[in-house]
């Protein structure tokens, strides 16, 4: 009896999962209850808000809403107010995302007070870097959803469609803007023919208050245009500017604005011609100031002639806070380096007081185990945004001094890198849809915490329609655990104790320590950042070093240029220590560095486990394919942690502690396969 009533309810919960790929995302609840909403005016926007309420109302049946346009200064433009049964905004956009806030509360069982809720960024924007030709830099969930392979730019049925459940599952979590070509631009989406479709694509996208934005490349008067330079301050090239402006604001009225990659990796910018980003920055923003575009302008600089690329992009700007137009924003990376599995945050936050900057995060996992990894992002952002800037005293946290809190801001923002594609689940892993999900809701909020975000998470992707004690113990807490930890698993199978950028080749998947062919440029190998010798490892950035401690306020610069106050999760990236420096655990940094390798593989394999458990709870396409994944992930861990530890063992010949696994792969096999890492997905 109890094995039948074992087997029904499995079988109730295999139903009510979704067994469809994972396509319908946080989306997938199909049931209601009957309400009736009242809503005085009308509107595209409106008109969605009203459905999605009678489709998803989990409510008391019969129940009466009302949606409000108020009056209320209190209420920024996408924020509201809710109660059970109202929502008053001042926008349309804010009554929509008012009803994804009770719809979700309603159905992850949250209660419901009268309380007014306001976004802490004004634009929260996906970044997607989508070339023109459907291929996706650095896109492991797909070709693009914006650009075909065979560059056709005719608009079909199936692309609408796709656009609309796009725009859908950011507005049910507060994204509203999306940068839909890659940073690294092609200057042929400044032309009529992609304009076209660009009008397309925000026509599809702008009922749900999403608003549509490009990336510019910098030469584009030289390459699309017939001019012959692009120096910022040649009138040629602002005339030009200010015409195409004017030609994409007639196709694209309410188009967001721009994000700028120059003089970055190889792209052109202003400093090709002696001139500074805040020249380059300003010529676009007086273009496109008449029609209310911003330009978000990226920090991501560097030179391979600088000793410590870490440093860079603070010396460039720092020296022109207070230079750039006021719809100027700076676009930050979170970490100084570039998107590693942990990085101390960017000394960029919290330094220029006049110039508001903005974080930018990587949703897609580039670094930290592309769609093969199941490495949840939430808890690496939130360590950013409650990083301590000490900007203004204690508490001016990143998330503080980016949202206008602590200076006064006519703009703030927030992006993210999509790791969105044309796979049937969006992100080519069913766990990496939970950061996209994260991340729209730390833009709506950065002070959330990285638990609620999973536990929402899990229950709208997962739960079955009721939620049971066995589905809250059996899989609910299991996962949210695993979640909670995989971060901080992929840092210690990855770069433990302030290791960085120790990747192979330009793949950025397995390990190189060893990785530095000749004539390759020596901030993009890995010995540039690991600087291993017989004596020691770790990059000395303290004020004997390269003094990059100077760029944060005191407490901080004091705090890491001591390399036994310096946390040491960041110890190599601030210290060049001896193999036998003593850790706080009392063993020495060689052994401790292998017990991070070695827990970080054992959380792995209990990351099997935890999944292998719940399997009665998911439809089996989710299960088996996160269990393929875990096995990958697995296998790569270990790489990470056999490549590693022989590599540095090859400078001071120490043993790897007893007690821990051997490797069980050999080094020199290790190096010869280095490019064939990456299991298909
Ligand atoms: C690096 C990526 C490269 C991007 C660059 C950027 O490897 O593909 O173009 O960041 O952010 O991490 O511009």
């Amino acid at each position: 009896m109890r094995a039948l009533f074992l087997l029904l309810v499995s079988c109730f919960f295999m139903a009510g999962s979704n067994a469809q790929g994972g396509h319908e995302l946080w989306l997938r609840n199909k049931t209601s209850v009957p309400v009736s909403v009242v809503c005085a005016e009308t509107s595209p926007t409106l008109s969605i808000a009203v459905q999605e309420l009678k489709d998803g109302w989990h409510g008391k049946a019969n129940a009466s809403v009302t949606l409000s346009i108020v009056n209320d200064d209190a209420i920024k433009p996408d924020g509201f107010r809710i109660s059970a049964a109202s929502i008053r905004a001042t926008t349309h956009n804010g009554i929509l995302y008012g009803v994804y806030e009770l719809l979700r509360r309603q159905q992850t069982g949250q209660s419901i007070t009268d309380e007014r809720i306001n976004p802490s960024y004004k634009a929260r924007i996906l970044n997607h870097w989508d070339n023109l030709n459907g291929t996706i830099e650095h896109g492991f969930g797909g070709p693009s959803i914006f650009w075909h392979r065979d560059n056709s730019l005719a608009v079909s049925d199936k692309d609408r469609l796709i656009w609309k459940e796009y725009a859908r599952a950011n507005a049910s979590i507060g994204i509203n803007g999306t940068v839909i070509n890659n940073v690294n631009a092609n200057p042929l989406v400044l032309t009529k023919d992609y304009l076209e479709r660009v009008k397309a694509i925000a026509g599809v996208l702008r009922p749900y208050g999403v608003k549509t934005y490009l990336s510019i490349n910098w030469a584009a008067p030289k390459t699309i245009g017939k001019i012959s330079t692009t120096d910022p301050l040649a009138d040629s090239v602002i005339n030009w500017w200010k015409a195409k402006m004017k030609e994409i604001y007639t196709v694209i009225p309410d188009l967001g604005g721009f994000v700028v990659k120059a003089n970055s990796e190889g792209q052109p910018g202003p400093q090709d011609y002696g001139r500074s980003h805040a020249d380059g920055a300003n010529l676009l923003a007086d273009a496109v100031k008449p029609f209310g575009g911003i330009i978000m302008w990226r920090a991501f600089v560097y030179q391979p002639n600088e000793k410590d690329r870490a440093k860079q992009a603070y010396n460039e700007f720092m020296p022109l806070d207070g230079k750039f137009r006021d719809n100027v924003i700076i676009q930050v990376k979170n970490g100084p380096v570039d998107f590693q599995p942990r990085e101390p945050f960017s000394p960029l936050f919290g330094a220029m007081k006049q110039t508001p900057v903005m974080p930018e995060f990587q949703i897609t996992q580039e670094y930290l185990g592309q769609s093969i990894h199941l490495v949840y992002l939430s808890t690496m952002w939130e360590e950013l945004l409650q990083s301590d800037t000490y900007q203004a005293g204690k508490g001016s946290t990143v998330a503080r001094v980016t949202d206008g809190s602590v200076y006064p801001q006519k703009i703030s923002a927030i992006a993210g890198v999509a790791n969105i594609g044309l796979d049937t689940n969006w992100c080519g892993h069913d766990f990496a849809q939970a950061n996209w999900y994260a991340f729209g809701r730390l833009a709506w909020n950065n002070r959330l915490k990285s638990e609620q975000i999973a536990d929402e998470w899990i229950r709208l992707t997962f739960s079955p329609e009721t939620n049971t004690t066995a589905w809250n113990t059996g899989f609910l807490a299991p996962v949210k655990q695993m979640m909670m930890d995989s971060r901080e698993a992929c840092v210690n199978y990855m770069m433990p104790l302030g290791l960085h950028h120790q990747f192979s080749a330009n793949d950025h998947y397995g390990p190189g320590a060893w990785w530095a062919p000749a004539r390759m440029r020596s901030d993009w190998t890995p010995p540039y950042y690991h600087k291993a010798e017989p004596n020691g490892v770790g990059f000395d950035r303290t004020t004997k070093g390269t003094n990059a401690v100077s760029q944060y306020h005191e407490p901080l610069a004091s705090l890491f240029n001591n390399p036994n106050t310096c946390p040491e999760n960041l110890l190599l990236w601030f210290h060049h220590v001896s193999w036998d420096f003593k850790m706080k655990s009392g063993r020495t940094l060689w052994q401790e560095m292998c017990y991070k390798y070695d827990k970080g593989v054992q959380q792995v394999r209990g990351f099997q486990k935890t999944w292998d458990k719940v399997e009665s709870y998911v439809d089996s396409t989710r299960f088996r394919s996160v269990q393929r994944k875990l096995r990958s992930q697995l296998t790569n861990a270990i790489l990470w942690k056999d490549g590693i530890l022989q590599y540095f063992q090859t400078f001071h010949h120490q043993p790897i502690p007893f007690d821990i696994e051997r490797p069980v792969n050999n080094l020199d096999e290790i190096i010869a396969n280095e490019f064939a890492r990456r299991p298909s997905r």
